[in-house]
């Protein structure tokens, strides 16, 4: 059946992946590419797609995304971002939000889209470990265009194919939040963090499509590129990279967990 399908694509698929900047070669059973609308979590105000095409071991991620918080302390504003797994492939409603702060926090999410498969960075690593990694984030600002391949573990492929996969983009503007959130740290994940830091703002299930192509919507402003006062942003989070490093790895069992 997967494989039926992704030769019936093939022909589609290799017309528009000339407009990817680097188009992986075509095999013969890959090529696929899912896509993922991205939506608006907790009021965020944001709106993005990103796609993901798989060849062999192999994810080619292009997302574009708009709309969310700017800035933090008058920084460009660092937004982490996964590929979540093994939840129920959804994105959470409103009713999500167990303890009533106004938030659908990341783990009270959890059981729509699970705990978090692969982190999608700007460079190096890709695991859960760099989950809370602000500073190799997957863009800085309110609009960004991303790009990257990498290696994807086994399960996370697996849950991609099985359509089992969420898109979750993170980072709320403070000031959106209810005064009680606001003064919220992201325990169970990490106190180092306000619960604005961390808490979903986009959100979006990967399904496979016919469609190929850069990602339409927001234009690439070079927000995701651009490193310009990212420091001093950081700090203002909470300085919690080197903390998050250590709290990251907890991450994944936390949530799987929470999702079950
Ligand atoms: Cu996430």
């Amino acid at each position: 059946m997967k494989k039926r399908s992704a030769m019936l694509l093939v022909p589609a698929l290799a017309l528009g992946m000339t407009a990817f900047a680097a188009a992986p070669a075509m095999a013969s059973t890959n090529g696929t590419t899912y896509e993922a609308q991205l939506h608006a979590l907790n009021h965020s105000g944001g709106t993005g797609v990103a796609m993901v095409t798989l060849n062999g071991n192999k994810v080619t991620v292009d997302a574009n995304v708009s709309g969310l918080a700017m800035k933090f302390s008058g920084n460009a504003y660092p937004h982490v971002a996964h590929i979540h797994d093994m939840g129920s492939g959804e994105c959470p409603a409103v009713s999500a939000d167990k303890n009533g702060d106004g938030v659908v926090s990341t783990p009270e999410g959890a059981p729509a889209y699970g705990g978090i498969g692969a982190t999608l960075t700007t460079s190096g690593d890709t695991s859960p470990k760099s989950a809370l990694d602000l500073k190799r984030a997957f863009g800085m600002g309110g609009s960004f265009a991303y790009h990257r391949t990498f290696t994807l573990d086994a399960a996370t492929l697996a849950q991609v194919k099985a359509n089992n996969a969420v898109i979750v983009v993170h980072g709320l503007d403070p000031a959106s939040l209810s005064k009680r959130a606001q003064k919220e740290d992201s325990s169970p994940l990490t106190k180092a963090l306000p619960l604005a830091a961390t808490a979903p703002a986009l959100c979006g299930p990967l399904h496979p499509t016919q469609m190929s192509g850069m990602p339409t919507g927001a234009a690439a402003t070079g927000g995701g590129t651009s490193q310009t006062g990212t420091d001093a942003g950081l700090l203002a989070l909470g300085g919690g990279l080197a903390l998050a490093g250590g709290a990251a790895l907890a991450l994944r069992r936390r949530l799987v967990k929470t999702a079950r």
